[in-house]
């Protein structure tokens, strides 16, 4: 536990971010290196405590995985090379750990348990433990294999045709690697598009893989070949700030290497549409991905609703969204977000809690949230939710509060992004 007291702001924000490298991005790079042939270099990867759970996982299957001078470099000996791991494999707090892990563990031929930390041992994996088992896979753990710890006896896979029911770029990027060591072809179907990074990642390593429309199809391939990654910064951290500039008075930031990529971007939509003066600055496809410079500048905010097609587009980014709108004229409406109540906590009663009891006005639904702007912010104790998305939303709103807030547990802030004090601090003038 790692108690942090944040002081209002009582000042504007100005300066300049280098946003880390992408959580998603990152995860999906040390998979595919570790399993290709050939050294693949990651530069800009994120390194923190989410991370490197996916790289001591593949250390402990026997891959030479190191972080020299800031690029992770990975000596990937191809799938069969991989050994079975004489531990269980902790993820921590990880959820894309396990579950695109899982998909891979189902069809590799050896044994493995896997177990996590309190809040990653009440997330459901039957969403990818069901369809596991209809390709194949030898999956129990507690819940007939619903919750953390699991064990997977690896077996022999076959391709399935299926419709994605809950919106989730995990779901989907777990079947893909289970497809991808599948006998024939795995096909998967989703309603609303989610972030595509294992599929554009899964192509740059050589596998036999297409979308169409919402459908990926992808076709056993035992052999990848190692290619260079640069990771984009991370969106989903960058929101943090493009938030303190949107609330804090007078402030002006710009957030160098953005990622970009069009699943990723509805949080610049959002903050278009409820008024801030945001412009991207600059624009470039590196790999397959987009990124790009943003300027934000502060001024009056507009609540908006939220909704349908948009939310995966920015389903991590709503705690903060919530905040937004706290400082936004009116009323700002959130829904078909029920997947917030299954991430690192509930985080639709988190932000409720949290930014109700630093004197907002909002209420919960079961899918998302009403929040009545605008009110003024005063500080509070908040509690340890385990959750790094909630306790930095919480730090970001200290900043308008009248008084002093206190983080009773600021550590979850490292699974994701570990400098985020140091980077605020930076930008405090
Ligand atoms: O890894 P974890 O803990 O699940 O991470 C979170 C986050 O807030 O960082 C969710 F809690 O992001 C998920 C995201 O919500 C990362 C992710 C991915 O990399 O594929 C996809 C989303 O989850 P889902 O369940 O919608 O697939």
């Amino acid at each position: 536990m790692k108690r942090q007291t944040l002081k209002p702001a009582n000042r504007k924000l100005t300066g300049t971010i280098h946003v880390p490298g992408d959580k998603s991005i990152s995860h999906r790079a040390v998979i595919l290196g570790a399993i290709s042939e050939g050294r693949t270099e990651v530069k800009h990867f994120l390194n923190s405590e989410d991370i490197m759970r996916t790289v001591k996982a593949f250390q402990e299957m026997g891959v030479a995985i190191k972080n020299s001078r800031d690029v992770l470099v990975i000596e990937g000996k191809g799938i069969e090379a991989l050994e079975e791991p004489l531990h269980p494999l902790y993820f921590g707090n990880s959820g894309t750990t396990t579950r695109l892990m899982l998909g891979l563990l189902a069809g590799l031929p050896f044994f493995t348990s896997i177990h996590g930390d309190d809040s990653l041992t009440k997330r459901p994996m039957n969403r990818v433990v069901d369809p596991l088992k209809k390709m194949g896979a030898k999956i129990d753990g507690r819940d007939y294999g619903n919750l953390l710890p699991i064990s997977i006896r690896g077996s022999v896979l076959k391709g399935i045709d299926y419709k994605l029911p809950v919106k989730s770029a995990q779901v989907k990027s777990c079947l893909l690697l289970a497809g991808l060591l599948a006998e024939g072809t795995t096909k998967i179907t989703e309603d609303t598009l989610t972030r595509n990074h294992s599929e554009k990642m899964l192509k740059a390593f050589g596998a036999d893989i297409h979308t169409e429309n919402n459908t990926t199809t992808i076709t056993n391939k035992n052999k990848l070949t190692a290619s260079p990654v640069f990771v984009p910064g991370d969106i989903s951290s960058a929101a943090f700030f493009l938030a303190a500039a949107a609330i804090v008075p007078g402030s002006r930031l710009v957030l160098k290497n953005t990622g970009l990529n069009k699943t990723r971007t509805g949080i610049l939509d959002v903050l278009d549409e409820m008024g801030t003066g945001l412009e991207i600055l600059s624009e470039e496809e590196t790999g397959g991905e987009w990124t790009g410079d943003l300027q934000i500048t502060h001024t009056e905010l507009q609540g908006i609703t939220i909704e349908g097609e948009m939310i995966p587009r920015l389903i991590d980014e709503i705690p903060i969204i919530a905040l937004i709108a706290t400082q936004a004229e009116g009323t700002t409406i959130i829904r078909d977000a029920e997947e917030l109540r299954v991430k690192e906590t509930d985080r639709i009663q988190a932000v409720v809690d949290v930014l109700t009891s630093m004197g907002a006005n909002l209420e919960a639904t079961a899918d998302g949230m009403v929040i009545h702007g605008k009110t003024p912010l005063k500080g509070g104790i908040i509690p340890p939710y385990n959750d790094h998305r909630i306790a930095m939303m919480a730090a970001i709103a200290s900043l308008i509060a009248k008084d002093e807030t206190v983080l009773e547990d600021a550590s979850p802030i490292n699974t994701s992004y570990p400098d985020f004090f140091r980077d605020l601090n930076s930008v405090m003038n």
